[in-house]
């Protein structure tokens, strides 16, 4: 990949299930990347700066110093993002378009059906700060439909779109926290081998350790200026 890329991709990132996706997809790829770190639970996704490249305040976003025609270009949105840097390497996204539509749908699938749900569920299970049955129901119940779609799915194929691609590359990061969304995982076979093979490939597990330090360093469930800035979506005040 080095001749394809000299000069490093910029990763503004944090390690969730969102940023994941990248730091995975960049690994896999071989590309040269450098972080920038956006502390969300301390405010940095307000600063004009990051606004200015991701105006929905959230990670991931990328520089692309060498983008199309040899220009710089920024992307935000997960799914945009490996997307672009699956058509920009060739790699974990087909070029053929039978192919291609596989992966979008399930890729498609994650940023609107896992993701949010799982999201959903952990935040109403681990971190709201009133327990609302309702809510928790609602969302673990969705969460577990979700993992029996992708069980069966994964039940006559190894990935969830012919070859290992973008879709899976996007559910790794969300399926590893099965446990904080309540699910039981002894449910569905397919899936837990599924997420076997996944974690056990190097560069997920290099993707997934990216600043894993920083994942440490502040606990939504308890740090109360984190809950503030994320939770009440204003800046650190
Ligand atoms: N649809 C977006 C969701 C990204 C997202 O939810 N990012 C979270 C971290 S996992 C974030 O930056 N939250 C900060 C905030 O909501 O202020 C994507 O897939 O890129």
């Amino acid at each position: 990949m080095a001749q394809l890329q000299s000069r490093p991709i910029q990763v503004y990132y944090w390690p969730t299930p969102n940023g994941w996706k990248i730091s995975i997809m960049l690994e896999e790829c071989g590309l040269p990347y450098e972080v920038i770190p956006v502390n969300i639970g301390r405010g940095d996704q307000f600063k004009p700066d990051f606004l200015a490249l991701s105006p929905n305040n959230k990670i991931p976003a990328i520089v692309d110093p060498e983008g199309p025609d040899g220009a710089p270009l920024s992307v935000f949105e997960s799914g945009a993002i490996l997307q672009y840097l699956g058509r920009k390497t060739g790699l974990f996204y087909p070029t053929d378009e039978r192919g291609r539509v596989e992966v979008d749908q399930w890729l498609f699938w994650q940023m609107a059906g896992l993701g949010p749900m799982a999201g959903q569920a952990h935040h109403f299970r681990i971190y709201a700060p009133e327990k609302i049955p309702y809510a928790i129901e609602r969302y673990t119940n969705e969460v577990r439909r979700l993992y029996g779609v992708m069980n069966t799915r994964l039940s006559d194929r190894p990935f969830l779109a012919g070859d290992y691609s973008i879709a899976d590359i996007a559910c790794i990061g969300w399926a590893k926290l099965w446990e904080r969304q309540g699910q039981d995982i002894k449910e569905f076979p397919h899936f837990a081998a599924w997420l076997e093979r996944m974690l056990a490939r190097p560069a997920v597990k290099r993707g997934l350790a990216l600043n894993a330090e920083d994942r440490a360093k502040i606990d939504f469930a308890t740090d109360k200026q984190a809950q503030s800035v994320l939770f009440g979506q204003r800046p650190a005040g």
